[in-house]
């Protein structure tokens, strides 16, 4: 198991659009992200500059990698786009985050 954290960055004026869609966050995509190798995963904000903190945990060995080239993947970042600075495939851009520190 690894863990992976990231940063995301979501757009003025659309917390509550983008805690909605996460409440309602479709099954398809929840047993794919399983499916993948991903679990307790959660995503917290940061009310002041609007950064997205991601963390979660990677089975080793995972399909993380294909993820980007699925199509409930590539969905999901279509209709998350207008919420979250995207790169041109509208994938949520992503700062990683090196751990500094972690106790079990
Ligand atoms: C986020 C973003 C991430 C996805 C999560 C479930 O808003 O789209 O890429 O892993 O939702």
């Amino acid at each position: 198991m690894t863990i992976h954290a990231f940063k995301m960055q979501l757009k003025p004026g659309v917390i509550d659009e983008y805690r909605k869609r996460h409440d309602e966050i479709w099954p398809e995509l929840t047993a794919l992200l399983t499916d993948s190798g991903i679990h307790d995963y959660s995503i917290f904000l940061d009310e002041d500059t609007l950064s997205l903190f991601a963390v979660l945990k990677l089975r080793e060995p995972n399909t993380r990698e294909a993820l980007p080239h699925h199509p409930v993947m590539k969905r999901w970042w279509d209709h998350m786009a207008p919420l979250m600075e995207v790169e041109p495939d509208n994938r949520p851009r992503e700062w990683p985050l090196p751990m500094l520190f972690h106790q079990d």
